[in-house]
């Protein structure tokens, strides 16, 4: 038994590395895999990588620029119902401009930094692409085509993008804005509390029959208590169903109109059975 504990608590002791956070990485001695690629076996990749060749349209490099780009659930923070971003949405560069990309991975996850909509012909899928998994850091570099035109920048792991990762990157006046960029452009799918406010329906129905009530009548003898009630209960009743209803065929809301009907008309015999009972016991 002890030699068995001492086992396990050597093996616990030797594997503690396994458990350690990662350290932050420079990945800076990538293998070439020649046409832009290169990848080193720690997670870190660029594709698209283009340091030297002039895309057709522009007669020289019009700028060259270096920005450092950071990735990151903390980035987050400022866009509420988002979990995931970059720290910068919106980038805007000249057309021909060089631009080397510094790209920090802040968190423990994979994230990438990926530029879409380039020529094919200069660049593999029409794509520059950053990748780090983990806390580091990786370099990437590429030349713009000329023209204005609008660039999608996102981080396409699965559900990164829709949790906030998303960037436009503006090539002179750009065309147009993308939608669903935090803090810039209005997301496509907004955000809908219409069905969780029930108090508010009620206040909503109160209002509404007193309203009723001074136009029909001018007092308030007209009414009685039950018809309140009554009007009440169908105010309440009708957008329930009719959210009810909503999904429904025709067919559907006969057939649950009718069961309705027959549970009524259960509860309804119960209770004179129930009365018919007692009347006899009598
Ligand atoms: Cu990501």
């Amino acid at each position: 038994m002890i030699k068995q504990l001492s086992i396990i608590a050597l093996a616990l002791a030797v594997s503690v590395p396994v458990f350690a956070k990662k350290e932050f990485e420079n990945h800076n001695k990538m293998m070439d895999h020649g046409d832009g690629h290169l990848m080193d076996m720690t997670g870190g990749m660029v594709m698209g990588q283009n340091k030297d060749i002039l895309p057709g349209g522009c007669s020289r490099i019009a700028a060259t620029k270096e920005i450092t780009v950071h990735a990151g659930h903390k980035y987050a923070k400022k866009f509420p119902g988002r979990m995931l971003a970059f720290d910068v949405q919106e980038y805007q560069f000249e057309p021909c401009t060089k631009l080397t990309v510094n790209f920090v991975n802040d968190d423990d996850v994979r994230h990438q930094w990926m530029m879409h909509g380039l020529p094919r012909y200069l660049y593999p899928k029409g794509m520059f692409h950053l990748e780090v998994t983990g806390p580091g850091k990786i370099s990437g570099t590429l030349i713009f085509p000329p023209g204005d035109k609008t660039y999608l920048v996102h981080c396409d792991i699965a559900q990164h993008m829709e949790k906030g990762m998303k960037g436009q990157l503006k090539i002179g006046k750009g065309d147009g804005d993308l939608p669903s960029i935090p803090g810039v452009t209005a997301y496509v799918i907004q955000d809908d509390y219409s069905d969780s406010q029930p108090e508010s329906i009620t206040e909503t129905v109160v209002a509404e029959i007193t309203e009723m009530k001074k136009k029909v009548t001018g007092n308030d003898s007209f009414f009685s208590g039950l018809t309140v009630i009554g009007l009440a209960i169908g105010l309440i009743l009708a957008p329930l169903l009719a959210r009810k209803f909503k999904d429904m065929s025709a067919g559907e809301i006969v057939t649950y109109i009718i069961e309705l009907v027959k549970d009524a008309v259960d509860i309804v015999l119960k209770v004179i059975n129930w009365l018919v009972g007692l009347v006899k016991k009598k």
